[in-house]
């Protein structure tokens, strides 16, 4: 099938063409199949409208989704090529923070394999996130370009003018084809700036954020922390709505649509606040074209939906009326016709749009003028609707849903983990790929010994694909005969990374006490800080800090190793996702919205050790208290400490000696010999005096529950049971029956 290709493109055989040819030809290819299956479905489209969209590499889930990886991987083989040596090629397009990207990545593939007509539209950003390198024990941040030759992108003819205060630029689009597991092909719509200038970016990822002309498109804005270069991220996100709105309208009026009747055409859904300002630039291009305002408002309200992602206020959008006039004048007068409108009706000061300091709270702006509202996990809709948006939820009861987070299992087991889904496959045969509730199948196997003792064989040979893919490529030494111990994601205060640092200590300590553990501990962390975020970077330096510590301890490093892995991304999480055993998931409760890695890593067969938060606490529902480790206290506690603001950390620190050895540790002079004392200073103040995110109260219960984790590991066939049990529940989190229920609930789209 691709000798036919490299034929037409190369004159060559497969066996003649070099690596580089034989990854233009798959993407030629994989692009003739995939133009070929976009028929179907209704009137109306959805359009997934995000400031990211963290889709990871495609060639392979490409190859996964048209049925002919298979077929591909074979016909390359008897050539004496190799596939994966073809994926490494593969540039990964980084263009999201974490979960909020990856969910609309996974979103995007659910869409198309539902046969939902639905396209994503973002900004094509020239470098995604930063790449991290880990030097001197410290993150340093470079330029990741992702955009070369041979790519998935193709550019279109649509050009539109963006109008901004001082200026007016032009746009270009390019679209990436997204390939549904056999159905249809949608498309990633992501626009850019014909006029940006790579050449800006001076040492690491600096560059001068007040040339817009030439610098709007150039990064994924890395920080959802600092003030810097605010006034850029208002830019793109004007640029990205004003080019959607155009582009949403061209399509609807081709389509038919005579604008009174706009939403049987199109629904758009608001990935959290960061697109929020199309809803004031369609009443704009409606009015602009004879639409009286009440009807403009009208109309776009029953287009639009908003998915909220945070209750952390500080990640809740506001945004100076100032800026507004500054980067969009034309939207100014709409905003205060909208905020109008709610202040008249609804005069409660707290449900303004603009409130008395002129900030424009965009998420206020996305409630009032939206049809439906969502929360990202039971337990974080019931937050939403209780404390943060519970003025909102008094007057609009019915916008309010719930829509836990899901998973595309594609990717996150079929492409992933290749071994386990074979082994399932066997099982249970396919229909789980299409149907993930089937994978409630398995639980017929969970206790036998026989399936327990296969499962445990697919484990240990991801855990040495791990290890000798750390190995070639971070020069990291793993054990696989150890357990595998996870944390990875985001670097957040909430998240706790710090908590887990500190059992680490706690261990370390123990151990050079002369109390070994009964089993080989292998603690991974990959994580990136946002570059302005100190604290997160005092934490990343002080878990590399202790990974040379035990480095260099001949006694402790045979029983217990820390490691950081570098640059954590989509590709990194596919290799360490399928080798890990305990997962940990142990923000602090009501603060993570829902996680997915949590999901991804259940799927997988890994044990889950974390806190009842987010999508958690459905997690452990669904596989029962034997197969899941909870610790620490619960939401209504914490939200009641952070009431009252009557937490303190110093009085735990006082009273608990293991805690006060472990936090102490971190200024110790062991550690100040490998480290930066100021860093480390600065980290042990943080969390003596402050502990924003209440690790000191949970440090206990962790402890106990982790080391009951790890003594239930040594039981294997228990442990095995568990495993099974996990991956036969996980069928609920994939993304297929999350964007059922939107489709059910908010967007109405008929199926393909
Ligand atoms: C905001 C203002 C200025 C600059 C940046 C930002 C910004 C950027 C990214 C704010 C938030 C984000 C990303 C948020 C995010 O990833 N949230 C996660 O969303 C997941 C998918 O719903 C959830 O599973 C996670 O719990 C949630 O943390």
């Amino acid at each position: 099938m691709l000798d036919k290709i490299t034929g037409q493109l190369y004159k060559k055989t497969v066996a003649q063409c070099s690596e580089k040819e034989l990854y233009a030809s798959l993407i030629h290819l994989v692009r003739e199949r995939a133009g070929r299956r976009e028929s179907g479905g209704g009137k109306r489209k959805l359009y997934y409208i995000s400031a990211e969209f963290l889709i990871g590499r495609l060639l392979s889930n490409n190859l996964i989704n048209l049925g002919i990886y298979e077929e591909i991987k074979n016909e390359l083989e008897q050539a004496g090529k190799s596939l994966a040596d073809l994926e490494e090629m593969e540039p990964e397009p980084s263009l999201g923070n974490g979960g909020l990207g990856r969910l609309a990545a996974c979103f995007l593939d659910s869409v198309a394999t539902l046969g939902l007509r639905g396209d994503g539209i973002g900004l094509n950003y020239h470098m995604g996130l930063f790449r991290q390198v880990l030097e001197d024990h410290k993150q340093r941040e470079l330029p990741d370009r992702w955009i070369g030759e041979d790519g998935w992108e193709i550019r279109r003819d649509n050009s539109y003018t963006v109008n901004f205060g001082d200026f007016s630029v032009r746009s270009t689009l390019y679209d990436i084809e997204v390939l549904g597991y056999e159905n249809r092909t949608n498309r990633l719509h992501l626009f850019d700036l014909d006029s940006v200038d790579d050449r800006l970016v001076k040492r690491g990822i600096s560059f001068d954020k007040r040339r817009i002309q030439e610098n709007l498109t150039l990064f994924l804005y890395p920080d959802d922390s600092d003030e810097e270069g605010r006034l850029l991220r208002l830019y793109q996100q004007y640029f990205m709505v004003s080019n959607a709105a155009q582009f949403i309208l061209e399509e609807a009026v081709e389509a038919g649509c005579t604008l009174k009747d706009l939403q049987e055409y199109v629904m758009i859904q608001i990935n959290d606040t960061h697109p929020s300002l199309i809803i004031p630039e369609l009443i704009r291009l409606l009015t602009e074209r004879g639409m009286k305002m009440k009807e403009a408002v009208a109309v776009v309200t029953k287009c639009c939906a908003y998915t909220n992602h945070t209750i952390l206020s500080e990640a809740l959008e506001k945004w100076p009326l100032s800026y507004i006039k500054e980067v969009a004048p034309a939207l100014a007068p709409v905003l205060e016709e909208l905020d109008a409108r709610v202040k008249k009706k609804y005069p409660d000061s707290g449900t303004a749009i603009i409130d008395m300091d002129n900030r424009v709270h965009m998420a206020h702006l996305a409630i009032h003028y939206c049809r439906k509202v969502n929360g990202v996990a039971r337990l974080h809709t019931e937050i939403l609707k209780e404390e943060e948006l519970k003025d909102f939820y008094r007057i609009y009861p019915e916008k309010f849903t719930s829509k836990t987070n899901g998973i595309t299992f594609r990717r996150w087991l079929l492409h992933c983990n290749r071994p386990l889904a074979d082994w399932i496959r066997g099982k249970i045969g396919d229909r789980f790929i299409k149907d993930a509730m089937e994978l409630n199948n398995l639980l017929s196997l969970a206790g036998d010994i026989q399936a327990g003792e296969e499962v445990r064989a697919i484990k240990r040979r991801n855990k040495e694909a791990l290890a000798e893919y750390l190995k070639r490529t971070q020069k990291l030494e793993l054990d696989p005969d150890s357990v595998f111990d996870i944390q990875a994601k985001r670097l957040h205060e909430y998240k706790r990374q710090q908590l887990n640092a500190l059992f680490a200590i706690h261990k370390y300590l123990e151990i050079r006490s002369g109390k070994r553990p009964d089993i080989p501990i292998t603690m991974i962390f990959a994580a990136k800080a946002a570059p302005a975020y100190t604290v997160a970077r005092d934490i990343i330096h002080l878990i590399l800090c202790l990974q040379t510590l035990i480095e260099r301890d001949a006694d402790v490093s045979p029983w217990l190793r820390v490691v950081m892995v570098e640059n954590y991304n989509v590709t990194v999480a596919e290799k360490l996702i399928p080798a890990c055993d305990i997962s940990e998931q142990i923000s602090l409760a009501s603060r993570e919205a829902s996680g997915t890695g949590n999901m991804k890593f259940m799927l997988n067969g890994a044990i889950t050790l974390g806190t009842r938060d987010g999508a958690n606490v459905e997690i452990e529902e669904l596989v029962g208290a034997d197969n899941i480790y909870i610790f620490g206290e619960d939401s209504d506690t914490v939200l009641e400490r952070y009431r009252e603001r009557s937490y303190s950390p110093l009085p735990y620190y006082k009273k608990n000696p293991q805690l006060k050895e472990a936090v102490d540790f971190i200024i110790s002079p062991r550690l100040r010999q490998i480290g930066d004392a100021t860093a480390l200073n600065r980290l042990y103040r943080e969390l003596v005096f402050k502990d924003w995110f209440m690790t000191f109260p949970d440090f206990s219960d962790y402890l106990q529950t982790k080391e009951r984790a790890l003594r239930d590991y040594q039981d294997s066939a228990g442990w095995a049971e568990k495993m099974i049990i996990n991956t036969a529940k996980a069928g609920y989190f994939s993304a297929d029956r999350t964007v059922a229920e939107y489709n059910r609930d908010i967007w109405h789209l008929q199926g393909g």
